[in-house]
């Protein structure tokens, strides 16, 4: 989800969605809904309604896909926990300036924050005003700014048992799942298998070796479960309207127990490409080593105090892996059908898979530069060993 992508207001709302958004303890006359977002996953909408009485006059409703999340009051019952937890006094300390989380509203006349309808779970949250999204990074400030949001909410949640958040979504981000996933999907499909799906499948081929590198750290003691958010894509991050501050982080449905090296590598996979994963012209792709450094000294500023010294060794293998991560996923969907991502034109996913695979490349062919990065970083924040 992203709040970018707000419309035309629509004429006053009625069918479906509007009762639906009316049963929800809105602080006011429901005046419009309109998709919000490019979201692959949950579907979003923007409600506005016109205050009766103090309080927010536009809010986010959503619909949890069941498809994905199998267990979506996991989900919900993980969002509750982060917000007690970000409650507790003195939590909102290890924030610097303007830092701020959506609110869940409530459901008349139900004690959970949440509808469950034909199957399908529908919440609302509060909408951040004063706020914008980015697509892609545009400067060097804003690239610090994306890495310092993801360090401030890795440091936000430090506190947090891992072991008290359900696992909403097993196997998230654990790649030789998908590797697994993948072979399953290559001996059913019933797409062709055209040049650039073989190109696809010999790319992966070639990195089966590589892809249990931070399953393995795991296993050995090298790298330990804890909270994470678990898509800190770039437009998940929010920006303050007038300036060039991160102010939150966003789609929180994938926050659970896992290694910090996920969102690091998936921060970096988003914001170091200049043209986006979205972009049509997946040969000029290319991982953009300013905006890397950028984003680290961002995210080490604010996660210092908790990083290891076999978290820095990590970080340079994340960054390949979580490209070929996502390429493996969205080639793998592309084979299956498109069950899992949204798609909006045939072969989208084929197309979303080539711009992980040059962006994975992009990122091998300059490893010695990535890992000089880290060094470098990791001396200046002191850390040794
Ligand atoms: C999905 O739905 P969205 O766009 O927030 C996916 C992420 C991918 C991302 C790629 C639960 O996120 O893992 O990185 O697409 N979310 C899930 O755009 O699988
Ligand atoms: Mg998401």
């Amino acid at each position: 989800m992203d709040q970018s992508g707000a419309g035309a207001v629509l004429p006053r709302p009625e069918g479906q969605l509007a009762s639906i958004a009316q049963r929800f303890a809105l602080p006011g006359t429901l005046q419009a809904i309109e998709p919000l977002g490019q979201g692959n996953v949950n579907d979003t909408w923007l409600v506005t309604v016109d205050p009766e009485v103090e309080g927010p006059r536009r809010l986010v409703l959503q619909r949890i896909n069941g498809r994905v999340f199998s267990r979506p009051q996991l989900v919900m019952a993980n969002l509750q926990r982060l917000t007690s937890h970000l409650e507790r006094p003195g939590i909102m300390g290890a924030a610097v300036g303007r830092w701020e989380m959506p609110r869940l509203l409530g459901v008349c006349g139900e004690p959970q924050p949440w509808l469950e309808l034909e199957g399908d779970l529908w919440r609302m949250q509060t909408y951040i005003e004063g706020s914008r999204t980015l697509e892609t990074i545009e400067n060097l400030q804003q690239a610090r700014e994306v890495g310092r949001a993801l360090g401030t909410f890795h440091a936000l949640i430090q506190a947090l048992p891992a072991e008290e958040l359900a696992d909403t979504l097993e196997g998230f981000h654990v790649t030789p799942g998908y590797l697994r996933g993948f072979e399953r999907a290559l001996r059913t499909t019933t797409v062709p298998l055209t040049p650039q799906v073989q190109h696809g499948i010999a790319f992966i081929r070639d990195r089966e070796s590589f892809m249990p590198v931070l399953e393995d750290a795991r296993q050995a003691g090298k790298l330990c479960l804890r909270p994470i958010h678990g898509d800190p894509k770039v437009n998940n991050i929010l920006f303050d309207a007038d300036s060039e501050s991160a102010i939150a982080l966003i789609d929180l449905d994938t926050v659970k127990p896992g290694l910090i090296h996920y969102d690091i590598g998936d921060c970096l996979r988003s914001g170091c490409n200049r043209q986006g994963e979205e972009t049509e012209d997946w040969r000029t792709v290319r991982f953009d080593l300013q905006l890397c450094e950028a984003i680290l000294e961002g995210y080490i500023t604010a996660a210092r105090p908790f990083l290891t010294a076999a978290d820095y060794d990590h970080i340079p293998d994340a960054i390949r892996l979580l490209c070929l991560e996502l390429g493996l996923r969205f080639l793998s969907d592309h084979l299956a059908g498109d069950l899992y991502f949204r798609i909006s034109r045939p072969r989208h996913n084929l197309q979303r898979a080539l711009v992980q695979f040059r962006l994975t490349e992009s990122v091998e062919t300059q490893l010695g530069e990535i890992r000089a990065i880290v060094e470098r970083l990791r001396r200046s924040a002191g850390c040794h060993g």
